[in-house]
């Protein structure tokens, strides 16, 4: 992999901040876009710009043609099994929150329980405490060991005859800890529950193939993986669509409308209420094909160097405290080092010019497990390099001789 030829494509990875070449090692929360994404967004507002799925006329089919094109390219990148099971939303917490809604409104009642892990983010978390709160469902926790590896015995003990849901994140964005999902499924699927896969942390790093994985549900964001905010993906198996109700109301997910009875379009339309972000689903498509292009495959071998090279150089810093050693792991590394604060050593590095982030990450529950307030993180992405890294490093011992 070239990586400076890769690097040429991200202009904004050859900006200064505060005078020093910026390094950005906050992927995790978003990634940079490629010049092809970007000018794909403003190609189609300049010469395509219609509304979708509404007008006649020739731009609008354009439109049309290139959003539902789209959605082939999501649905061919994660194997789905048809353009039906994906819906497009605004991002992962929007897919959980459609889910947790739709699926609540359905399916659970009263006494009813879903199954979580320690380690996810507030999105797969809240929406469900929220159904917990109008419709009295129970949440169970899958705990982890101290390195970060889920508890799979004690998963199994959780399911019980009123277990309606499972919903685990693939890859944890605070340990990097990559689960064991398709393993997971099947122990879900011996109990007859169906299972949601929070994949933001793993669609941009790694092959994720929903059939094999045999996910009823799967949910992701397009600026994790080189694609533009205001964008997700809500994947579920046809069967289970079908049967959950609509999310919102409104255009595009109605077939019939009268003041009397209102008929729902067919899938996907049906969760898809108001003008999609059509430009962004192009631009989500962009990313899709810039991921092809360097390759899956590489992008992983070359994100797993990189962290491994990161993790041997961070460990030899005295006083360095990681979270996080799970066997199977991704591109995050969050650390403390002595008692510096997160926070006063992530305003420092970024006065170096490097872009890390800090605080609790959006998983309090897991802070509480680990026993910190918040840690510091590093997330890579397939442009980064070996001298970020040192950069890294070398930022982290100059923030100690101060302290
Ligand atoms: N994590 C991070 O810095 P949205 O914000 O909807 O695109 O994604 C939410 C989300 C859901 N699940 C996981 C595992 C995530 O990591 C995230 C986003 C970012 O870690 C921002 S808090």
């Amino acid at each position: 992999m070239d990586i400076q030829k890769i690097r040429e494509d991200f202009p904004i990875l050859s900006r200064t901040v505060y005078g020093k070449p910026l390094v950005y090692l906050d992927n995790g929360a978003t990634t940079q876009k490629p010049r092809m994404v970007v000018d794909s967004l403003v190609n189609e507002y300049y010469s395509v710009n219609a509304n979708v799925h509404r007008g006649v006329h020739y731009l609008s089919q354009q439109a049309t043609e290139l959003h539902e094109a789209s959605r082939e390219a999501v649905r061919r990148f994660i194997n789905a099994r048809g353009v039906s099971e994906i819906v497009f939303t605004r991002g992962t917490t929007e897919s959980v929150n459609l889910l947790a809604s739709s699926f609540g409104e359905e399916f659970m009642g009263e006494g009813d329980e879903v199954i979580v892990s320690v380690m996810e983010h507030h999105s797969n978390i809240v929406p469900w405490q929220l159904l917990a709160t109008r419709k009295g469902i129970r949440l169970k926790v899958i705990p982890m060991n101290d390195r970060g590896e889920l508890l799979l015995d004690e998963y199994e003990k959780l399911f019980t005859e009123r277990t309606k849901i499972v919903s685990v994140t693939q890859v944890s964005n605070v340990l990097g800890t990559v689960n064991p999902i398709k393993e997971m499924v099947r122990v879900a699927h011996a109990h007859n529950v169906p299972f949601m896969v929070d994949a933001a942390q793993s669609v941009p790093h790694m092959k994720v193939d929903v059939q094999e994985l045999d996910a009823d549900f799967l949910v992701f964001s397009a600026h994790k993986m080189y694609g533009p905010t205001g964008v997700g993906v809500l994947y579920g198996k046809e069967e289970w669509l079908d049967r959950l109700p609509p999310y919102q109301g409104g255009g595009e997910m109605i077939q019939h409308v009268s003041f009397e009875k209102t008929t729902f379009n067919e899938l996907p339309f049906k969760f898809e209420a108001g003008t999609p972000d059509y430009i962004g689903t192009t631009g989500l498509a962009k990313a899709i094909d810039y991921m092809n292009a360097v390759g899956m495959e590489r992008i992983a071998a070359h994100e797993s160097e990189l962290t491994a090279y990161a993790l041997e150089r961070l460990r030899a810093i005295p006083d360095m405290r990681m979270f996080g050693e799970a066997a199977e792991r991704g591109a995050v590394i969050s650390f403390l080092v002595g008692n510096i604060h997160h926070f006063d050593l992530g305003t420092l590095l970024d006065r170096l010019g490097i872009a890390v982030r800090t605080g609790h990450h959006c998983a309090q529950p897991l802070m509480q497990r680990l026993g910190v307030e918040g840690t510091v993180r590093a997330s890579f992405a397939l442009y980064n390099t070996k001298e970020e890294v040192d950069a890294l490093v070398a930022g982290i011992e100059r923030v100690r001789r101060m302290f």
